[in-house]
């Protein structure tokens, strides 16, 4: 009975008219107040070092804590200037931190850039986007003969990569691509936590049905250029 008389005083009181603008008013507020708490709220990359550094090992062997921690942790742009560097041809892999759990990495994709389908070694991966909305683009692994080169891979889901959506790459089903799509007309900033460190993956041609593995290189480390083995 209670219940029903507090619907049906509601429903009156939304019926007025001051009633709807009001309440249009207050979510317009509460929009805003969410957008300049997200915007204050970011930290300088450094704290996000420093979180980073004190988890115990067993944080990187599941995907959870790694990933609230980057939900919770948003990372201020100006704070990387130091790590951003822009390539035409290809995206930039900029080292920030390693130790011997984890490599923390900004990679800077310029307008429409992408990576590879590729794999991880095996290792769990994390990933944030201070700057930009991108796609990451998974993929079921139907067949793999690695010694052949040989592989059927078939498109699975989307998922969107932005400031407010980190992601934990699923490692039942760790092939994957990032777009930074063309359509989204800007470049965009992703950090990249992989555990343990790893210097090579797997790249796959979902089109032929080959793979293959290839190296990892820095562009920079620590903010300073790395060069490439001839
Ligand atoms: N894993 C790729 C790299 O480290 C970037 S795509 O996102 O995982 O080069
Ligand atoms: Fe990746």
């Amino acid at each position: 009975m209670g219940a029903t008389a507090a619907t049906n005083t509601s429903n009156k009181i939304s019926n007025f008219p001051v009633f709807n603008i009001l309440s249009c008013i207050l979510n317009s507020l509460s929009n805003l107040l969410m957008t300049t708490l997200t915007k204050t709220s970011r930290v300088h990359i450094d704290e996000l070092v420093n979180k980073l550094r004190a988890l115990p090992a067993s944080a990187f062997d599941e995907t959870e804590t790694v990933r609230s921690l980057l939900a919770n942790t948003p990372v201020d742009e100006a704070s990387l200037a130091s790590y951003l560097t822009w390539d035409q041809q290809h995206y930039t892999r900029n080292l920030i931190d390693k130790t011997v759990l984890y490599e923390l990495i900004a990679i800077c994709w310029d307008v429409g850039q992408g990576s590879s389908v590729h794999n991880h070694r095996d290792q769990n991966c994390w990933m944030a986007a201070p700057v930009g909305k991108l796609l990451v683009e998974n993929f079921h692994v139907g067949f793999e003969d690695s010694k052949a080169g040989k592989c059927h891979l078939e498109a699975s889901n989307t998922v969107e990569l932005t400031a407010a959506n980190p992601c934990a790459v699923d490692p039942r089903e760790p092939v994957h691509r990032v777009i930074n799509p063309r359509d989204a007309n800007q470049r965009a900033v992703t950090l990249h936590v992989y555990s343990r460190p790893f210097d090579s993956c797997v790249v796959y041609s979902p089109e032929h049905g080959t793979c293959g593995d290839i190296r990892l290189h820095y562009t920079t480390a620590f903010g300073k250029p790395v060069a490439r083995p001839q």
